[in-house]
């Protein structure tokens, strides 16, 4: 495994390369054109500016998160074909760059949903929070502006100002898109970039949906085994995979993340490893990487991943708030610094005692 720290690109993150480059065991980012809506095709330039910089500060780019999917893709709508062509276009100027993993994820709408971007817990960190019956005793388009209050002023994924403008708009655009729809979208998408993800030996690394399970009416697709495995099946290429992001699959305490990590071996292209500390059924709020923290068994997660052969690019995923941090919510260096020794720490653990 690769240990990678997320960076959003110069202009927007209050982390810095020269700060990232000082975490023992980073030698690269995932990072992105965070400027470019969806839909919008990369050029050379753009990517080569981005990696020069990257570069620059004796950093790689060991993958992209996210070259984000445009709403007509998903929807399925005329003119989807157009987007999918820009998609190509950007797989392939990115391949050319010798850049080889995509993290997307395919969720109408909305990235990621949570109800509070900095509950504070006792020992006063603050982290993002998830609480159904707020879901579903708000409308989203008040959700979107009380949620985004707290973000200390940062774009979060997702939730860019252009989207919230056009929430109803979007709403009435998938009032017809059911879940076999949306699903048959996602693959007529990996098929028609299948070509270019060959030709560049591309790696696409699809996110799971967070939470896993329908928000707002909206349907969501890759929540669980089964409907992963559905997934990987119906373009069965290896191009075709997963990030394995343990928070957003473990949102439902009944996947198995080992388990899934296990049934996914060979297609699982990225890792986000983190921790969730869950309260009652869709009541949770994201705990430090330690396991005695949370609710996951941290060390059983990254055994599995040591024991299937995964050797990608891993990252720690939201973090705390922590030490009077001004950041965005999940983003800061201080925590996700943490993430990264500790899960250093178990990999080394591991590797050592498996090698004996
Ligand atoms: C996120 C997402 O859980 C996560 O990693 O913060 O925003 C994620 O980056 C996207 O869904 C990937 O497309
Ligand atoms: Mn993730």
């Amino acid at each position: 495994m690769e240990m990678t720290l997320r960076w959003y690109g110069p202009g927007f993150d209050s982390v810095t390369l020269e700060q990232i480059r000082q975490i023992p065991g980073v030698k690269g980012v995932i990072t992105t054109l965070y400027d470019l809506p969806a839909g919008e095709e990369w050029t050379g330039e753009r990517i080569k500016g981005l990696k020069e910089i990257v570069e620059k500060a004796g950093l790689k780019i060991s993958g992209i998160e996210s070259v984000n999917i445009h709403d007509a893709i998903k929807i399925g709508s005329a003119d989807r074909d157009k987007y999918i062509e820009n998609y190509i276009k950007s797989l392939a100027a990115l391949g050319e760059e010798d850049i080889h993993m995509v993290c997307y994820n395919f969720m109408p709408i909305f990235d990621w949903t949570r109800t509070d971007l900095a509950k504070m817990r006792p020992d006063g960190s603050t982290v993002l929070a998830y609480d159904q019956k707020v879901v579903d005793s708000i409308d989203p388009q008040t959700f979107f502006n009380k949620t985004t209050d707290n973000s200390n002023g940062f774009v979060m994924p997702g939730w860019e100002p252009e989207r919230l403008s056009k929430v109803k708009e979007l709403f009435e655009a998938y009032k017809d898109v059911t879940a076999e729809k949306l699903f048959e979208n996602l693959v007529y998408f990996l098929k028609a970039i299948g070509p270019v993800c060959e030709k560049y030996d591309m790696k696409m690394a699809i996110h799971p949906d967070d939470p896993a399970w329908p928000v707002f009416g909206l349907p969501r697709i890759i929540t669980g085994k089964e409907s992963i495995l559905k997934m990987l099946k119906a373009v069965d290429k290896e191009y075709n995979g997963l990030t394995f992001c343990m928070g957003s699959l473990g949102t439902n305490p009944k996947n198995n993340l080992p388990e899934i990590m296990r049934a996914c071996k060979g297609r699982i292209h990225f890792a986000h490893v983190r921790n969730l500390h869950h309260f009652a059924p869709g009541v949770f709020e994201e705990a430090a990487h330690l396991s005695s923290d949370g609710s996951f068994d941290m060390y059983e997660a990254v055994k599995t991943l040591y024991e299937i052969g995964f050797d990608g690019p891993v990252r720690p995923d939201h973090g705390r708030t922590i030490w009077g941090e001004k950041c965005m919510p999940g983003y800061g260096l201080y925590d996700r610094a943490l993430g990264a020794m500790y899960i250093q720490g178990l990999w080394e653990a591991v590797e050592k005692s498996q090698k004996k």
